[in-house]
């Protein structure tokens, strides 16, 4: 799978891949970067201090700056990944081993929370399509299923009754296996850091943040939709698609529009895109569904 999409928001080509060795010259190499292509529609990169200070991330706390606060005991290495379900190989994967399988690639999506907050980042990752093909996918299997570790020792969110831990997420397995949809590893070159969702997180870069569940501990083939946290918790609110759409509103406030963080000059609203930028690689994915209804 690894190499069939072709990453239009490229910094590696305006920036010496000598940049990639520590994170201070990748930082100083991303400022540079009103270079990036503008048919991408991107101002430049977010930087790795709002990436990584502005989280959600229920377990690590409730508010943008708990997750960076309580993210320090969260134990990610070693690390296993439960994979079951209609798998041909089913086991508990340690991901050391994945790891070994995989080619780690350098991918820079635009991220766009519900809530109406929007950024970009350079995720290292690989494929979620290259982690399925790990187990065998088998024929009879629909929908993919996520879940993340529940460790409340570890993670003090998850001492109070705030969800029903733990987080858990899902997509239909054509959506599971586009190429665009990542497993990331890592951001700025660097591993993720827990309050992004260490040491691995689902990102799917045309759907609202909620589906790009962190630290993920289980993944299930299922030939039913799963149960997923916020469609449970809130199912007029928050739909199974989730697919970024400025034409239908959360019901408490419009997704026309959209607030890039970073402060400053560019932290001005900006219209929301239809699949959050990526319809060309992903409406066909949608065709002939009403997008209103399946929202
Ligand atoms: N396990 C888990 N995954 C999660 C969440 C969470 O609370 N718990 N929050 C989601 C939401 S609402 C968003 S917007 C993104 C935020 O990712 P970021 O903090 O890396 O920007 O993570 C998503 N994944
Ligand atoms: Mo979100």
């Amino acid at each position: 799978m690894a190499g069939r999409w072709k990453n239009r928001l490229k910094w590696s080509n305006v920036t010496p891949e000598r940049v990639f060795l520590n994170r201070r010259e990748i930082i100083a190499g991303a400022a540079a970067l009103g270079a990036l292509p503008a048919r991408a529609g991107v101002n430049g990169l977010t930087s790795w201090e709002h990436v990584t200070s502005y989280n959600n991330f229920l377990e690590l706390g409730n508010g943008k700056s708990a997750p960076a606060r309580n993210g320090a005991h969260l134990t990610t290495d070693p690390w296993t990944v439960k994979i079951d379900g209609l798998v041909e190989r089913p086991g508990d994967y340690d991901l050391a081993a994945i790891l070994k399988k995989v080619t780690i690639e350098e991918r820079i999506y635009r991220f766009r929370c519900v809530e109406t907050w929007a950024m970009v980042v350079p995720w290292n990752g690989f494929e979620l399509a290259d982690l399925l093909q790990i187990a065998g996918v088998a024929p009879s299997a629909k929908y993919v299923a996520f879940e993340t570790l529940y460790r409340p020792k570890e993670m003090p969110g998850q001492r109070s009754r705030l969800l029903d831990w733990p987080y858990r997420e899902g997509m239909r397995l054509d959506e599971a296996l586009h190429p665009l949809t990542l497993i990331a590893t890592g951001l700025y070159g660097k591993d993720l850091p827990p309050q992004n969702g260490a040491p691995l997180r689902l990102v799917v870069p045309w759907k609202y943040g909620f589906k790009s569940i962190k630290s993920v501990a289980r993944i299930t083939l299922t030939d039913t939709r799963p149960v997923t946290t916020w469609t449970d918790l809130a199912p007029d609110e928050y739909g199974f698609y989730a697919n970024v759409n400025p034409r239908v509103d959360h019901p408490r406030w419009s997704q026309a529009t959209e607030r890039p963080l970073g402060g400053g000059l560019f932290d001005r609203r900006r219209k929301t895109r239809m699949f959050n930028g990526y319809a060309d690689e992903v409406a066909g994915l949608y065709r002939g569904m009403d997008l209103e209804r399946d929202f």
